[in-house]
């Protein structure tokens, strides 16, 4: 069974075109506390679906890529975990992955739900990030929630104090990443604040997620809408290759191994009758068919990874 590669050519395609003069480019990091939306303004961005969104806090677990090609510029955007009080080696290792992406980014998007209400949190982070010389964007997301929309007066303010500890945000903008109002125009103030430089990427490509995690996510994402309390924290995906069917060319296999930290939550996982499992399954399976635009044949098994959150050598081989 081979698996399929990625098609350097059309990668790298486009490289070489001209970049007019005036063109900026940069990649810029998404933080912020769990929950407040940065995956979701990250595929508003990019215009794909390239991270998982859920309704429950630490969802995201990898800095991932995307990028987004103008002719005037290209936004390199890195989603990021939120960052949270670390309760296990997981956690930890995710609030290191955090910062170590502050250093190396041209922009800070500092993404708060104004919604929730501008908080403790977001003050913690503020202060984290002044610690850093790159220029920081503040955002209040979903305004769309935020009625009547004067509520939204006190958080502007708020947001603004908080900027105060960094020597004051480039700028904040108010923002719903689900509707997508008003994105434009953030699309627009962070362009503003990149460097002039040259397309880092090919136009054509969005991110450098490979395929297998990108299904792993897909399948993690059907599940933990599916699983409640405390298990979708327990929950971690491996999907080892995509790849075609020996006997059907048009067919791509997935096999997706579900890993959970203790017996009693693969019941959770699986449902009466399997339903929670199967549930999720075709869920999965057929946005992989959209985003694959092929047949998927899924399969999933579900393992005990004991404690895998707080065993280091589990955490390695599930890829945090
Ligand atoms: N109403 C509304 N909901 C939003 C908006 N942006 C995100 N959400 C919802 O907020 C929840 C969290 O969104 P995510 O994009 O997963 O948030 P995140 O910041 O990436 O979360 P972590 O990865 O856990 O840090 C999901 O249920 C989203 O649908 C918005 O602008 N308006
Ligand atoms: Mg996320």
């Amino acid at each position: 069974m081979e698996e399929r590669e990625l098609d350097v050519a059309a990668i790298l395609a486009g490289l070489d075109d001209p970049v007019p003069e005036g063109h900026r480019s940069g990649m810029i990091a998404l933080v912020g506390r769990p929950n407040t939306g940065k995956s979701t303004l990250l595929n508003h961005l990019v215009g794909a679906k390239i991270a998982i969104v859920t309704p429950v806090p630490g969802t995201t677990r990898n800095a991932i890529r995307g990028v987004h090609t103008r002719d005037d510029a290209q936004l390199v955007f890195l989603d990021t975990p939120g960052l949270a009080k670390p309760r296990t080696l997981l956690t930890r290792r995710l609030n290191e992955l955090v910062r170590d992406t502050w250093a190396g980014v041209d922009l800070l998007c500092f993404v708060t739900d104004a919604a929730a209400g501008i908080g403790q949190g977001d003050a913690y982070l503020a202060r984290e990030l002044a610690s850093t010389s790159t220029p920081v964007v503040a955002v209040a997301n979903k305004v769309d929630l935020v009625r009547p929309k004067e509520r939204m007066l006190p958080e502007l303010v708020r947001l603004e104090e908080l900027g105060a500890s960094l020597g004051g945000f480039a700028d904040i903008v108010p923002v719903s990443a689900m509707t997508g109002d008003n994105v434009d125009r953030l699309e627009e103030v962070l362009v503003a604040h990149l460097p002039e430089g040259p397309r880092l990427f090919a136009a054509g490509q969005v991110s450098d997620q490979p395929e297998r995690q990108l299904a792993a996510e897909i399948v993690r994402e059907k599940l933990i809408s599916v699983v409640s309390d405390e298990v979708p924290h327990s929950i971690a995906v491996t999907v080892d290759e995509v790849a075609a069917d020996p006997e059907r060319e048009d067919l791509l296999r997935v096999d997706a191994v579900i890993h959970v930290e203790r017996e009693s939550q693969k019941p959770i996982v699986i449902g009466r009758g399997g339903a929670h499992l199967k549930a999720a399954a075709t869920a999965a399976r057929e946005e992989l068919e959209v985003l694959f635009g092929a047949k998927v044949y899924l399969s999933t098994h579900v393992r005990v990874a004991k404690e895998w959150q707080r065993d280091p050598k589990q955490l390695g081989r599930l890829g945090y």
